[in-house]
């Protein structure tokens, strides 16, 4: 399908939001063909269907790069006890939190976990997000993370938002594997990736680097597995204390360290040096309460690309839409517009490996968001009130 987009104006995401006006977009066969003022459009374009947006502001899809949406039940039990005053870590350490909605989770079959994941999936794209990334963690057999997994995958034929699937088995420590994290490692992580790497399932390998959750020993040793076997990883460091998680997934050349509220100055270097990616997730800071913000003065000081994601799970960040957690991000820790907008376009696709989308460029697929605004800082400021007009993904126009 050829068509060619008029009547917007272009946010490109090249050189800051690189915006053209009175531009047009060229769309051939999924991919962009052509980006630039009307004025210039070359003739080889000029004779094709037009579908006129407007004066609508377009951008490149949004990309969520963190999300936990396959999972059962809900938590509003334990929000109501946060909001009495029990933290989050102490209730999970009394059993609840993560590993309530385990229970909730090994209880439900594939094609429940699917539906339920596709309506959190379909709130996503209603506010102009055009991909995903699903990690698993609410399984913790191998049996049950590989479930997880092919629920996500199955999400790819019920939507045309890209799915792309992490393996977060080290993600919480089962009851059966209490004070045993070692053994949880050796006899559920490690084979759980070995059984969903063979199917197929694993685009990237996480893990949850915290007191409550696995040690940095443990998290390199899941890492060396997921070494060997090719796959990229990530961890989530930081969140709720500095165990140098983000030096500890640098070292590893990971796509993007994720969280970082408590990260120190020594993990900003380390990442800089590295390329890995910041996944700023204020969700999680503002559902949890959390005072203590990432240090984003001093990642911008140092170049580190910063991304933002939603988090979306049931406990600490109940949340779908990006162009909120935009807005969060701007108002909790004082992230421009501008980089709030790179971090769910440009940079989140650096942090899950694409290099096909996250501008609007020649070459690149067809992933656009049209929003009912002029200017780009416009998708930040609103809380809640997202002015999405349709999504376009691989060049097909919503019905
Ligand atoms: N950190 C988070 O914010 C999510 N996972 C993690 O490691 C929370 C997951 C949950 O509470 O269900
Ligand atoms: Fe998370």
């Amino acid at each position: 399908m050829t068509i060619l987009l008029t009547g917007l104006t272009a946010a490109t995401m090249r050189g800051g939001y690189g915006l053209i006006h009175d531009a047009a977009i060229a769309l051939d066969d999924g991919r962009i063909a052509w980006v630039g003022a009307m004025a210039d459009l070359p003739e080889a374009y000029r004779l094709l269907d037009r579908h006129d947006l407007g004066g609508r502001l377009v951008t490149p899809g949004l990309i969520d790069c963190h999300t936990h949406i396959v999972f059962a039940g809900h938590r509003a039990a334990e929000f109501e006890m946060r909001l009495q005053g029990a933290s989050y870590e102490e209730i999970a350490r009394a059993g609840g939190g993560i590993l309530s909605t385990v229970t909730a989770t090994r209880a439900a079959d594939q094609a429940a976990l699917t539906a339920a994941a596709l309506r959190r999936l379909t709130a996503m794209r209603r506010t102009g997000t055009t991909t995903i990334e699903v990690k698993s963690g609410y399984g913790l057999t191998v049996a049950d993370e590989v479930k997880l997994l092919r629920a996500a995958r199955a999400l790819a034929g019920l939507s045309p938002v890209t799915i792309r699937t992490t393996h977060l088995a080290a993600h919480a420590i089962p009851p059966e594997f209490k004070g045993r994290a070692d053994d949880y490692i050796d006899q559920v992580a490690i084979p759980s990736l070995h059984a969903a790497h063979a199917e197929g399932l694993v685009d990237a390998v996480d893990a949850f680097c915290e007191g409550i959750a696995f040690s940095p020993d443990q998290v390199a040793r899941l890492f060396n597995a997921a070494s060997a076997l090719g796959l990229p990883v990530k961890l989530h460091a930081e969140q709720l204390s500095d165990l140098n998680g983000a030096a500890l997934a640098a070292r590893h050349n990971a796509l993007s360290a994720d969280h970082l509220e408590y990260l120190s100055p020594t993990g900003v270097a380390a990442m800089a040096k590295a390329g890995t990616v910041a996944v700023i997730l204020p969700g999680a800071f503002y559902t949890l309460r959390e005072t203590q913000a990432p240090p984003i003065a001093a990642l911008r000081a140092a170049g580190v690309p910063m991304a933002v994601a939603t988090d979306c799970n049931p406990g600490s960040s109940p949340m779908t839409s990006l162009p909120l957690a935009m807005n969060m991000a701007c108002t909790l820790f004082r992230m421009t517009p501008l980089e709030a907008l790179l971090g769910t376009t440009t940079h989140a696709a650096r942090a899950l490996g694409l290099t096909d989308r996250g501008q609007i460029a020649p070459g690149l697929r067809a992933d656009l968001a049209v929003w009912d605004a002029d200017h780009p800082a416009e998708l930040c400021y609103p809380i809640g009130a997202e002015a999405l007009s349709q999504t376009i993904i691989g060049g097909r126009l919503d019905a």
